[in-house]
């Protein structure tokens, strides 16, 4: 490598990585309009202050007061979609092989302008000036900045059990009924909020990661972990009389992804963490978060079989066939089938699929894992049971399920559905190789939603409504509403829930996501989720009578975006 680089000069921390003089931060604008950009788009939580520099001479010439600006405008503004290595992910890759052949001009027009196929208009929004994006330009031509890597020296630097396992209860210290609580991610203070579904009070608010993403429990249901995008995971004990951490740790600089172990004889033994930055998953004890194990995704992509040196590990789940993990690793397009029986001795199944994994859950049988290979526009299908990839079946543009959502359908009876971010599709797939061969793995329906932007959908087994949110929808009226089908109707269209009109906050985006069932499955829950410094609020609505239940309003709730209820968590249930 080194040899096509010469003279490499190694930017030395003492760098400023602030601003330019006279150039105002780059902002959110409406650069970000398509629903998949708004997505993507968001920071990366990969400091550009702890990176190794390259400013190198076969680039154009550049201050470092302008390499360090545009270092931390990249991590900010564009690392989310080609990667913080730039080898491409959703956005296109922009290696210097790439970049130097396209040179500075057409860079510049690039930037200015964006691309049909997604890249935001940064000039022409006002988010960049011309002198931003010339430096940015010329910043494209050097080698890409390398954050270090994290291993278990560093991850062990910040574990910390803060109540060791002998210090904590022998048996449920509180009053609530656990099964139905739920935490909710407050995203932007860096937080979740414990609420008993029952009574719909707070808990306890707890600090946990930066832009805290998701939360998943324990096969008992005692320990919630929640994983933050700084890859800060937390373990928090329901057990005590006031929930709380009890041990926590950093498991990398990014992260999106964490899990336990379901398998019999294994229930709350192991936890896995996956990372965006190092490509790697750690397995770590559940009951202390202890890192066990550390294994690095980087690899050949599963079509084209080039190197990917950035493979962000994306959604895992447990098996409840074998005693696996089931990892998503995005750029490389593969599955992994992480077997914990002998954690020494790991043994790894990878199963082919397309890129690039993202997310993904449990047909009702929770046999078959089903899950979006988002560029690809498939939905792929892991029989967990026989460990091999079934099916990969074409949706339209860019699938998001979450978890996606089981319904009994009366004509092809069980299916499991997805909605999108690029369109209003909401696509409905056979699930039953059983008593429906014909329809199993094929897509049976697509449903017209209110339009794209959406992220989750949600049912329960005790419902006969589905769900569908679009936060990310430019229309404010769309993505403050969500739609609901009727399940013995599906063909009749849904009616729409002014949801975020409904928790009557004031200002602000108050875009509606993520609905969750409580544990009797006859209240969703919704999210309004307005900017930080804005009122947001929980809507919870009666699931057979479509009518307002509750709004939950508490200063503390503050950019609440997922909800996990503890009893549909460790069962699976959505
Ligand atoms: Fe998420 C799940 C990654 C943006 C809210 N998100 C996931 C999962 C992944 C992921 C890999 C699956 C985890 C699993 O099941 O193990 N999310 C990403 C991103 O990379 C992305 C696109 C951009 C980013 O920079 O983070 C992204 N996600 C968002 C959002 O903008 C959302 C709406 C708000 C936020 O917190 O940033 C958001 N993601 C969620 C939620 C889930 C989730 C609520 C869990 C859904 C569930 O029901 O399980």
């Amino acid at each position: 490598m080194a040899a096509s680089y010469p003279k490499l000069k190694t930017l030395a921390a003492a760098v400023s990585l602030v601003t330019l003089s006279g150039m105002a931060a780059p902002t959110f604008a409406d650069s970000h309009n398509s629903p998949e950009a708004k997505y993507q788009g968001a920071a990366s939580a990969v400091s550009s202050e702890d990176t190794k520099d390259f400013l190198d001479e076969e680039g154009p010439k550049m201050t470092k007061e302008e390499y360090a600006f545009a270092k931390k405008t990249f991590f900010e503004r564009c690392a989310g979609c080609h990667g913080v290595l730039r080898k491409g992910a959703t956005g296109k890759p922009l290696t210097t092989d790439i970049t130097r052949k396209r040179g500075t001009e057409y860079l510049k027009a690039f930037i200015t302008y964006g691309s049909a196929a997604g890249m935001p208009n940064w000039g022409t929004s006002g988010v960049l000036s011309d002198k931003e994006i010339d430096i940015m330009a010329r910043y494209l031509q050097h080698e890409p900045p390398q954050p270090p890597e994290w291993g278990m020296a560093e991850m062990k630097g910040t574990w910390k059990v803060t109540v060791p396992v002998e210090k904590r209860p022998k048996k449920k210290m509180n009053h609530y009924n656990l099964d139905n609580v739920f935490s909710v991610t407050l995203r932007d203070a860096g937080k979740i909020m414990l609420i008993d579904g029952d009574t719909k009070k707070p808990i306890n608010t707890i600090k946990t990661g930066y832009a805290v993403h998701i939360s998943r429990l324990s096969s008992s249901g005692r320990y919630l972990f929640v994983i933050g995008r700084d890859a800060r995971v937390n373990l928090i004990d329901l057990w005590m009389k006031k929930p709380d951490t009890v041990a926590e740790i950093k498991i990398g600089m990014e992260a999106r992804s964490v899990e336990t172990s379901k398998y019999k004889g294994y229930e709350d033994k192991y936890a896995i963490a996956g990372a965006y930055w190092p490509p790697q998953y750690v397995i770590m004890d559940g009951n202390t978060l202890e890192p066990k194990k550390i294994v690095s995704t980087r690899g050949y992509t599963v079509d084209t079989q080039e190197y990917h040196p950035e493979p962000r590990v994306a959604a895992i789940v447990a098996s409840h066939e074998h005693p696996e993990f089931i990892v998503n690793v995005k750029e490389t397009g593969k599955v992994l089938l992480v077997n914990y029986a002998d954690i020494e001795n790991l043994t790894v199944t990878t199963i082919p699929a397309a890129r690039y994994l993202h997310d993904g859950g449990w047909d009702r049988t929770h046999r078959y894992f089903l899950t979006a290979a988002n560029k690809s526009n498939k939905i792929v299908v892991i029989d967990s049971k026989e460990q091999k990839n079934i099916a990969m079946i074409d949706v339209t543009k860019i699938p998001h399920p979450g978890r996606g959502a089981n319904l009994n359908d009366p004509v092809y009876g069980p299916v499991w559905v997805t909605s999108a971010l690029g369109n209003e599709n909401v696509t409905v797939i056979g699930t039953d190789p059983v008593k429906h061969p014909k329809s199993a793995w094929k897509v049976v329906r697509v449903l017209k939603g209110q339009g794209g932007g959406s992220l989750f959908v949600k049912s329960h087994p005790k419902s006969k409504n589905l769900w569908v949110d679009t936060p990310l929808n430019p229309s404010a009226k769309i993505s403050g509403s969500v739609a609901v089908f009727d399940v013995d109707h599906l063909d009749k269209g849904y009616k729409v829930l002014p949801i975020a009109k409904w928790a009557d906050l004031g200002e602000g985006p108050k875009r509606v996501v993520q609905p969750e069932y409580n544990k009797a499955g006859d209240e969703v829950w919704f999210s309004v989720w307005n900017g930080k410094e804005q009122k947001s609020a929980i809507v919870i609505v009666d699931d057979k009578t479509r009518k307002l239940k509750k709004v939950i309003k508490d200063k503390r709730l503050i950019t609440p975006t997922g909800k996990f209820n503890v009893y549909n968590t460790v069962h699976d249930i959505y």
